[in-house]
């Protein structure tokens, strides 16, 4: 049976649920530049775009070639195409708009490239997005919490090159087929485990954590001779649309909280196109996504380029880390 292709997807579901069929166009446009963003990266060494762009994003971190190469294949994409009302992006420290926003037109927010240190050493990166509609004629307002999503995305780069996406019902794989480059199919509803047998943090971090955070570790790491009763297993990337995945399709739980070294900028990850799009779809297939202390689609933004503390995973497990942190004060680790 010929597999299901991207394009055919997104047409179905814009049937199913009575969405705004300019979706597609939009749809189909990241995926052309996720196309052009892999073969960037697939041959990166090779082309010599792999250092440093010499520059310094919004973040202050410093912008890798590849970083501002795959914002400008989304930008390119997606500029002209109908309803696409504004673009905010990692890489970019101001919102482009792009037409006078109309009630129902998209804003979209996306990491080009996250885990973008991660390109030198040939390990997996990927592609966020996440699409809210405009509130109001004329409204030039970004700042919406992620429950107002629509609809969210990554595109994973790793041994094989996947999208995957949600409306907010179930979330569906396709993975390029390297052949036609066409995006098939993979993956029909991702499921997460409800409990985790893995966790992921940077461990490195842990004398700075919030005290609810260490007691969480702390039995994680006591294992079966501890108050959890059994032996977690642990991961680390650092590579957030790989951790996802993963955890998509195995279960575990991603955790990179606030801690005292990042506590004035608010966390580590960003919100908007980092946070919230992995929480809708970690909630979609059955998990959850919190940020220890809140469901994360539930903070209100005060700027584009936020960042928060972040749980995200198998719902029990977000579950588990949200009581730790309700037995203990929300102060901070050392510094
Ligand atoms: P980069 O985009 O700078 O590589 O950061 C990746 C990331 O935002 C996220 O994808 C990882 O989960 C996390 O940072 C890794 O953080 P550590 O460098 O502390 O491991």
């Amino acid at each position: 049976m010929a597999q299901v292709k991207f394009d055919e997807m997104i047409a179905q579901k814009i049937a199913q649920h009575g969405l705004d069929a300019r979706l597609a166009a939009v749809l189909n446009a990241l995926a052309d530049a996720i196309t052009r963003i892999e073969a960037d990266v697939r041959i990166g060494p090779l082309a010599g775009n792999i250092g440093l762009a010499g520059a310094q994003n919004v973040q202050g971190e410093d912008q890798k070639a590849l970083d501002v190469i795959a914002d400008i294949h989304v930008q390119k994409a997606l500029e002209g195409v109908a309803g696409v009302a504004a673009l905010v992006s990692e890489e970019l420290d101001d919102v482009i708009w792009l037409k006078e926003p109309q009630q129902g037109d998209f804003l979209v927010y996306y990491d080009p490239l996250d885990g973008s240190s991660n390109l030198d050493v040939n390990l997996s990166v990927g592609t966020i997005f996440s699409i809210i509609p405009v509130q109001a004629d004329g409204d030039r307002n970004v700042l919406h919490p992620g429950r107002l999503q629509i609809c969210a995305g990554y595109a994973l780069y790793g041994p094989a090159t996947t999208i995957v996406l949600t409306f907010g019902d179930d979330v569906q794989g396709f993975t390029m087929d390297p052949q036609t480059g066409a995006f098939l199919r993979s993956h029909d509803a991702f499921s997460v485990p409800t409990d985790a047998a893995e966790f992921a943090i940077n461990i490195s971090r842990y004398r700075h954590l919030p005290p609810g955070f260490r007691a969480y570790i702390d039995d994680c790491l006591a294992g079966k001779d501890g108050p959890r009763g059994r032996d977690l297993n642990m991961r680390w990337v650092a590579s957030m649309v790989a951790e996802i995945h993963r955890i998509l399709t195995r279960g575990g739980v991603f955790l990179y909280p606030v801690d005292a070294k990042t506590l004035d900028k608010g966390g580590r990850l960003r919100l908007m196109y980092e946070a919230n799009p992995m929480s809708m779809i970690m909630a979609a297939a059955g998990g959850a996504g919190s940020t220890g202390w809140q469901d994360i689609v539930d903070v209100m933004p005060q700027g584009h380029h936020d960042r928060v503390s972040v749980v995200i995973g198998s719902a029990n497990e977000v579950a588990e880390v949200v009581r730790y942190n309700a037995s203990y004060p929300k102060n901070m680790g050392s510094a």
